[in-house]
């Protein structure tokens, strides 16, 4: 079932909202105020909405975190069952320190349609539409991956670029590109948007691979999909406790590799505003008495992908 339209301007309603309330915030150095500023934001908006929503992806597990938890109940226990995936500001670092690429996210489906996983990390790796699904896998070489994508795109192998969070763990990835002449753009947090680098040629991204968030891997597969881009992911649960909770889940095999439609089945929209200027999305603009703000949202069954400006004030 199609998820109905009132829902888009909801949505960007919700994600616009929890960005202006880190606006006070920003560069003041404190990533668990700003944090907790749109996560208050993002919960009171959307226990206003007609759903009978469910948190599948939050800011953690119950007894850890107390708003949005992963298994809470938002809106007004009206209207169509929704699976809700959030993260109210993605690049906490970003936003204490009035960096690039702080971004408030959401993204829904129906009920059942988007993966359930404990908080973990997960391997991941993203690539542009119309590239057979046969020709990049998550377990092949980064040669190979390149080689298919060069081939699939008709362009020249050494003029491909990935995309990679700058992390020690990640040194095999970044030294493989070394030698093979590939350009890599490496990014210090915010791998949701990162992971949306492929889908369009602007932002000159071929590729993008690593392990990062769980959480952030499964918002960008429902971005992605609308864009009918390429994503596969690996969660990590290499804990008894991570073990103990997927099982509980109903996730047995643990070392599963998980393509795109099995992350995220049917209909969903996502939203991401942009909180600081990014490679995604523009940031807040103060204007005199109002802010400007940009999310970008898609809507699958709409074929929906833009950019919507928006304009909003810091006390609503
Ligand atoms: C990424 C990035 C996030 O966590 O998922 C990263 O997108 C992964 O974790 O913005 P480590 O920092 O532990 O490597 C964030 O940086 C923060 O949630």
């Amino acid at each position: 079932m199609d998820i109905d339209k009132i829902f888009q301007d909801q949505l960007i309603r919700i994600t616009q909202q929890a960005a202006v309330s880190v606006y006070p915030y920003l560069g003041k150095n404190d990533k668990i105020i700003a944090d907790e500023a749109a996560t208050n934001s993002m919960r009171k908006n959307l226990n206003k909405m007609n759903i009978k929503g469910n948190i599948v992806i939050g800011e953690g597990e119950m007894d850890e975190a107390p708003m949005l938890y992963i298994g809470e109940k938002v809106g007004t226990e009206s209207g169509p069952e929704l699976d809700i995936a959030v993260d109210p500001l993605e690049g906490t670092n970003f936003a204490a320190k009035n960096l690039p690429g702080a971004i408030s996210v959401i993204a829904i489906s129906n009920k059942n349609d988007l993966f359930n996983a404990p908080e973990s990390y997960m391997e991941k790796i993203s690539y542009p539409k119309d590239i057979d699904h046969s020709a990049i896998d998550l377990d092949f070489s980064l040669k190979k991956n390149l080689s298919n994508l060069a081939d699939a795109k008709n362009k020249k192998f050494e003029s491909l670029r990935i995309c990679v969070l700058d992390r020690p763990r990640h040194k095999k990835i970044i030294d493989e590109a070394k030698s093979l002449n590939i350009d890599v753009k490496l990014i210090s947090d915010g791998d949701v948007s990162g992971a949306l680098l492929v889908t369009d040629e602007k932002h000159n991204i071929d590729l993008f691979l690593g392990t990062g968030g769980g959480p952030e891997g499964v918002l960008s597969a429902s971005a992605l999909d609308s864009y009918g881009c390429g994503f596969q992911g690996r969660f990590i649960f290499d804990t008894d406790e991570l073990k103990k909770r997927a099982n509980k889940m109903g996730i047995s095999d643990f070392d599963k590799k998980y393509m795109l439609k099995e992350i995220i089945k049917g209909d969903s929209i996502f939203c991401a505003t942009g909180i600081t200027n990014g490679d995604l999305v523009d940031g807040l603009e103060l204007k005199v008495n109002k802010i400007i703000t940009r999310t970008l949202i898609t809507h699958k069954s709409q074929n929906t992908t833009k950019i919507v400006t928006g304009e909003s004030y810091i006390k609503e």
